[in-house]
C-alpha cells in the first residue's frame, strides 16, 4: 500500500491508532506508511508526568496536566484495553484504582509489546495542516525541535490525536487580580504538599475540582471551598470540604460568594475545565466543539464528514477512555484500509444527527454511560476490536453509586475485568491512607 498517514499525538489515542494498525499487520493485511508527531520527547501524552509547568525545554506549551499522588479516578476495569489485560502486563491481578505511575507503564506495556515506537518521531511539533483538492492529500509542516528544523510533507489521511485536557479555560473574577496569594488553573497543578496549611478555594464542579479538592484535604490542607457556577457536586464530602455557590468577587483575600457569605482564602485553583484546541488545522478542517459527549461534525464521532481522509480520536466528553480509544482507532483503520465503506453525505449526517439528539435528551450519569457504551459498541461491531461492554458499563454503575455512597472510599472497592473476568484484589491500603503514589509501593515490591 503507497498511501501515508499522518497521526498527530502519541497518547493513548495515538498509541492506540498505531496498535490498530500493527495488529492487521500481523494477521496479513498490507498497511499504509505510518508517521505519528510527538511534540514530548516521551509517549503516554497526559499520562507522561513532567514537573515542568509553564513552557516546555523548548519553549513549547506544557502538555501535562497530571499532578503527583493523582490516582485514577475510575475503575482501571473500566478503561481495559480488550486485548491486553492488567494481568498479562502486570503478570498478576491488580486492585482497581492505581496512581498513574502504573497507568502509564500499562499504556506502554502495550505500545511496547506491538513495536510501534519506530514509527514515532519525538520531538516533533505538528505546526500547519492544509488540504489541497487539487492533490487531494494534505500537507503537513512540523518543527523539528531539537534541531528547530521545519519540513513539509504530503500525506493522504490525517489523524488529530492530540487530546483536549491541556489548554486551560480560565474565566476571571472581579478582584482576583490583587488577590495575595497563589492563583493557578488545573493544568499547572502538581503537588498537593504545596497547599499543606492552606485554606484553599477551588472553582468549577467537575472532575478537576472533585479530585483536586479530595486530594488537597488529604495532603493536608487546612480547608478547601468549592464554588460551582451550574450545580454543586453534592457529595457526601469529608469533613474540611464545603461547597458554596460562585465566587463573585475578591477583596484582598476574602472571597465573596452567591449566597452572600465570605470566606478568607491563602490559594485559588481554577478546576475551569479545558479547551478544544487546534491551531495548526487549516480553518475548514477544525474541530469546534466543547467538552460534551457527542462533539459535532464527526461521523461515528470520528470521521470528520467535510473531508473524510481527515479523522480525530478521543474528542468526545469521557467516561470510557483506552478501550473506547481503541475502538475508534480501530475503526478509522477499517476506513482507512478500505474494510469499511462510508455512506453518503445525507446519511452520514442521519446518523450523526440521531446521535446529538440522543446526547442532549440525557439526563444523568446513569443515561450517559448507557450513551457512551451504546458508541462503543456500535463502532467496535464494525471491526475486529472485541471486550465486553457489559462488564464495563457494569462497573460505571457500581463506580457512580459508590461515589454517591462516599466519594473518600469509592476507591477502596474492587471489580471484575471485561478481559479476564477476574475480579480484582482489594488494595492493602485504603486510599485515603496511601500517600506514596509509586509503583513500587502500590505493586508492594519494595
Ligand atoms: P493526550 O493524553 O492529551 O495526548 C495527546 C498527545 O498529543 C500528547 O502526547 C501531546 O504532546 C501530543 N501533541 C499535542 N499537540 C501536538 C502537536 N501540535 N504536535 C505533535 N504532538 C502534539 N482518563 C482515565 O481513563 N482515567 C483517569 O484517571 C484520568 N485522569 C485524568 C486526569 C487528568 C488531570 C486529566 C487532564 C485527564 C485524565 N484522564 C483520565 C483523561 C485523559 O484524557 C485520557 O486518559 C487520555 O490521556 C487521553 O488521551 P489522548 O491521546 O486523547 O490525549
Ligand atoms: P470539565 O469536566 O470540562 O468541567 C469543567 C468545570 O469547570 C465545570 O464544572 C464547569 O462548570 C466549570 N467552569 C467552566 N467555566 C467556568 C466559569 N467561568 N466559572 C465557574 N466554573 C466554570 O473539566 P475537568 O477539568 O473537571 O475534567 C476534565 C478531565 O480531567 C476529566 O476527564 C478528568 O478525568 C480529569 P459548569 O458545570 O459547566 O457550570
Amino acid at each position: 500500500m503507497n498511501k501515508r498517514v499522518a497521526i498527530i499525538g502519541a497518547g493513548p489515542c495515538g498509541l492506540s491508532q498505531l496498535r490498530a494498525f500493527q495488529q492487521a499487520q500481523a494477521k496479513g493485511a498490507d498497511i499504509p506508511e505510518l508517521v505519528c508527531f510527538e511534540r514530548q520527547s516521551d509517549w503516554g501524552g497526559l499520562w507522561h508526568y513532567t514537573w515542568r509547568t509553564g513552557l516546555d525545554e523548548h519553549g513549547e506549551p506544557v502538555h501535562c496536566s497530571m499532578y503527583r499522588y493523582l490516582w485514577t479516578n475510575g475503575p482501571k476495569e473500566c478503561l481495559e484495553f480488550g486485548d491486553y489485560s492488567f494481568e498479562e502486563h502486570f503478570g498478576k491481578p491488580i486492585p482497581s484504582f492505581p496512581p498513574y505511575a502504573v497507568l502509564n507503564n500499562y499504556i506502554l506495556g502495550r505500545a511496547e509489546k506491538s513495536d510501534v515506537r519506530k514509527y514515532v518521531r519525538f520531538n516533533t511539533a505538528v505546526r500547519d495542516i492544509r488540504y489541497s483538492e487539487a492533490t487531494g492529500k494534505f500537507t503537513v509542516r512540523s518543527t523539528d525541535l531539537n534541531e528547530q528544523a521545519d519540513q513539509e510533507e504530503e500525506f493522504d489521511h490525517v489523524i488529530v490525536a492530540i487530546g483536549h485536557f491541556s489548554v486551560p479555560n480560565v474565566p476571571s473574577f472581579p478582584g482576583i487580580d490583587r488577590f495575595p496569594g497563589r492563583v493557578l488553573h488545573a493544568h499547572d497543578f502538581r503537588d498537593a504538599l504545596e497547599f499543606k496549611g492552606k485554606r484553599l478555594l477551588i472553582v468549577g464542579a467537575s472532575y478537576s475540582a472533585e479530585d483536586i479538592a479530595l486530594q488537597n484535604l488529604k495532603y493536608g490542607a487546612a480547608s478547601v471551598t468549592c464554588t460551582y457556577r451550574t450545580g454543586a457536586m453534592g457529595f457526601k464530602w469529608p469533613e474540611g470540604i464545603e461547597e458554596l455557590p460562585l465566587v463573585t468577587k475578591f477583596e484582598g483575600s476574602t472571597a465573596h460568594f452567591g449566597d452572600g457569605s465570605t470566606r478568607e482564602f491563602d490559594a485559588v485553583i481554577l478546576c475551569t475545565g479545558y479547551k478544544h484546541h487546534f491551531p495548526f488545522m487549516e480553518e475548514s478542517l477544525r474541530l469546534r466543539t466543547h467538552n460534551r459527549l457527542w462533539p459535532p461534525g464527526l461521523y461515528k464521532g470520528v470521521v470528520w464528514m467535510d473531508n473524510t481522509k481527515l479523522s480525530y480520536l478521543g474528542m468526545q466528553d469521557q467516561y470510557y477512555t483506552f478501550s473506547m480509544f481503541d475502538a475508534q482507532a480501530w475503526y478509522v483503520r477499517d476506513v482507512i484500509l478500505g474494510r469499511i465503506a462510508l455512506p453518503s453525505r445525507e446519511e452520514m449526517d442521519k446518523d450523526a444527527a440521531g446521535w446529538q439528539a440522543r446526547e442532549e435528551a440525557l439526563a444523568d450519569p446513569i443515561q450517559d454511560i448507557d450513551y457512551q457504551t451504546a458508541y462503543c459498541k456500535d463502532l467496535s461491531a464494525a471491526t475486529d476490536y472485541d471486550i465486553d461492554w457489559d462488564v464495563q458499563s457494569d462497573n460505571f454503575k457500581h463506580w457512580e453509586h459508590h461515589k454517591e455512597e462516599d466519594i473518600a472510599t469509592y476507591r477502596d472497592h474492587s471489580h471484575p475485568s471485561p478481559v479476564t473476568g477476574v475480579q480484582a484484589p482489594v488494595h492493602h491500603t485504603k486510599w485515603w491512607a496511601a500517600l506514596d503514589d509509586t509503583l513500587e509501593t502500590f505493586m508492594d515490591t519494595r
